[in-house]
């Protein structure tokens, strides 16, 4: 039997869709799937079905938070206390904080810690209409341990109503054990990790950190060949300190993605639309950094590239779960129009996971993820901060309830 129909009428569709179309009508949904969208006028007969008056709100696609490490353990604020005094990530990073103090608390927690710790700021995001997201590693740095966080993250896909993506990042940094010796870590993901981690079917993407204090494009390049060995797409956080040349290497590798970019500029615009790799912003990172060097919007415009944002929580350099937020810095602080912060979170972050088939825009056949919004114009999203306009959360074709760190 198929599942029933729901019609969600009298609404203000944003589509998010090629056109960008604004639709006045309604959205009828059979079970997780949209099955039509249009004018009311035009609406195809009907049976008896669940019939939800919207009152003319706005509709937009569920928001998609396309970069994000949420599991993870403890904070960093004592650190973001010394940069404030003047101290550089760079520095701490290499005098053994950083990342490295994230991973000795993640190696110090049980996977019910891990989990607990994570629940609520997941339940922070879902709270301004995120549906899907997706969960690096790379807390972790052992095989057990990156196994570890990658179990959190789909014991949380599976705990709350959100669709999680996986990414391995066993290349965020060198784990003590492997000090100096970078290329034999490296090996070790190759032939052990990964493809044990992808035989438990815990990694839906694999991404690198490339950069000075961390991967360079060798690295790269022979982590890439071997995630496609294993028909898993790849992702990179390229040019975030430095240009180092990775966003050119991950280009030619057909990336999702590239993530960060504010060291990158013309060739790396032209690289990433010739590909149809996504341009991850990420400006809670730029701003909690106090980086001055913004990312290359106008040429990443006129190449054409998919523009993605994306919360980037983490302990260190983004330590935020506010998705709404990112995209007022992303207007503010980055340049970007109302219109493309928003396709920044739904269909160029669709693309950004590879799921664009199925989720980040309004059309027949495509997830049935919503969000209503108490806003009288869409450009409301990307200009409050701190307050929160979500009305009503539709996922996979249920109204969700307002998320707690325990749902
Ligand atoms: N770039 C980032 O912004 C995060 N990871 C990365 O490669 C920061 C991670 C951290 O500082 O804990
Ligand atoms: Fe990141």
């Amino acid at each position: 039997m198929q599942p029933p129909l729901k019609l969600w009428r009298n609404a203000r569709l944003l589509t998010c869709d090629a056109g960008a179309q604004r639709i006045e009508g309604a959205l009828l949904t059979r079970g997780p799937r949209i099955e039509w969208l249009g004018p009311e006028a035009e609406l195809p007969a009907l049976g008896a079905c669940e019939v939800h008056d919207l009152q003319g709100a706005w509709v937009s696609p569920g928001l998609i938070d396309c970069h994000t490490h949420l599991v993870f353990a403890g904070n960093r604020a004592a650190e973001y206390a010394e940069r404030l005094r003047g101290r550089s990530y760079e520095d701490l990073a290499r005098a053994g904080g950083g990342i490295l103090s994230t991973v000795r608390a993640v190696r110090a927690a049980g996977e019910q810690q891990l989990f607990d710790e994570s629940a609520p700021r997941l339940a922070a995001l879902l709270a301004e209409g995120v549906t899907t997201l997706e969960i690096k590693s790379g807390y972790g740095l052992t095989l057990a341990d990156e196994a570890k966080m990658l179990r959190v993250a789909r014991a949380l896909g599976r705990a709350f109503p959100v669709t999680v993506r996986t990414t391995f990042l066993g290349a965020h940094t060198v784990p003590p054990e492997y000090r100096g010796r970078a290329d034999e870590y490296l090996e070790a993901l190759v032939h052990e990790w990964l493809p044990s981690l992808a035989a438990e079917a815990l990694v839906d993407a694999v991404d690198i950190f490339c950069e000075r204090i961390a991967f360079s494009v060798a690295h790269a390049e022979r982590l890439f060949a071997a995630a496609q060995a294993l028909r898993l797409p790849v992702k990179m956080h390229a040019e975030q300190l430095s240009n180092l040349g990775g966003t050119l290497c991950a280009t030619a590798h057909g990336a999702l993605s590239c993530d960060h970019l504010e060291h990158a500029g013309e060739a790396e615009a032209q690289a990433l639309a010739r590909a149809g790799t996504a341009a991850v912003l990420l400006p809670v990172a730029y701003y909690c950094l106090g980086d001055r060097t913004l990312p290359p919007i106008e040429a990443l415009r006129r190449a054409g590239a998919a523009l993605a944002v994306a919360s980037d929580c983490n302990p260190g350099s983004a330590p935020g779960t506010s998705l709404l937020t990112a995209l007022s810095m992303a207007t503010r602080l980055f340049g970007l129009t109302s219109e493309e912060a928003l396709l920044g979170v739904t269909r160029h972050a669709a693309q950004a996971l590879g799921l664009a088939h199925e989720r980040g825009t309004l059309a027949p056949g495509l997830a049935a993820d919503f969000v209503v919004w108490n806003i009288a114009e869409p450009s409301e999203l990307g200009y409050w901060i701190g307050y929160n306009p979500r009305r009503t959360v539709v996922r996979a074709g249920e109204v969700v309830p307002w998320p707690t760190a325990t749902s």
